[in-house]
């Protein structure tokens, strides 16, 4: 049986859940807090970070590389686009959600209004805050961009940039981020992801001590 090590509100194990739900692949969970330097997650990733995959020997680590692993391993719901050149869009816009969108949004979010308040003891920083949600503002124009021109992130089929994007995007809507208003073509795209069986059971969790806002997992927000 695979084991995912991960925690509710990390964006990377979000995204490799709900592409292993969209796969089909049974997994059970191991909850851990990668800022507590836990010796089993060290020992299997060396990076230290969460999401790790084990199945006896096999360990997979970072959220991209165990989603092309499934995509290469199992044929349903294929994710990665089915052309060169729509792969390899796929992959440019994951890279810009896993890197750009949790270096400008989610990661100044999860450190203030999650590392802080229930590691730190502090309060959180306005400044940082506000400009996380303008770089949010920004990416939603984005994607509105993106949507003019095709059903899904990459192309015509929902695959690895729409989980990727998604990932991101519910932890900062959890953390209060993302002001949905005068997106309506980004905020169609949320409300089908929203709606999809695989996604709806990562709305459905908490992170103990912090409280989404009341639209969070509601589809039709
Ligand atoms: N590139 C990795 C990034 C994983 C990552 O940054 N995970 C965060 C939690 S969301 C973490 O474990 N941070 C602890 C650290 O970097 O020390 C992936 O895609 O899986």
């Amino acid at each position: 049986m695979w084991r995912l090590h991960q925690f509710t509100l990390c964006p990377f194990s979000r995204a490799v859940r709900f592409a292993l739900a969209e796969k089909g692949v049974v997994h059970e969970l191991v909850d851990v807090r990668p800022w507590e330097r836990d010796e089993t997650l060290t020992r299997l990733n060396p990076a230290a970070q969460t999401p790790v995959l084990e199945n006896g020997e096999l360990v997979l680590a970072d959220s991209q590389a165990i989603l092309e692993y499934f995509d290469e391993t199992v044929e349903r719901a294929p994710l990665l686009g089915a052309a060169p050149a729509e792969r390899a869009e796929t992959r440019r816009l994951v890279a810009w959600f896993r890197e750009r969108f949790w270096g400008e949004v989610t990661a100044p979010l999860l450190r203030e209004r999650m590392y802080k308040r229930l590691v730190l003891r502090q309060m959180p920083d306005g400044p940082t805050i506000r400009e996380a949600a303008r770089a949010c503002e920004t990416h939603l124009q984005y994607l509105e961009s993106l949507l003019l021109e095709n059903r899904w992130l990459a192309g015509p089929t929902f695959g690895a940039a729409d989980i990727h994007a998604a990932a991101q995007i519910s932890v900062a809507d959890y953390l209060a981020g993302v002001d949905w208003g005068g997106h309506s073509q980004a905020r169609q795209w949320y409300q089908a992801i929203k709606s999809r069986p695989s996604f709806r059971v990562l709305l459905g969790e908490r992170m103990e001590g912090i409280r989404p806002p009341a639209h969070y997992d509601d589809p039709d927000f």
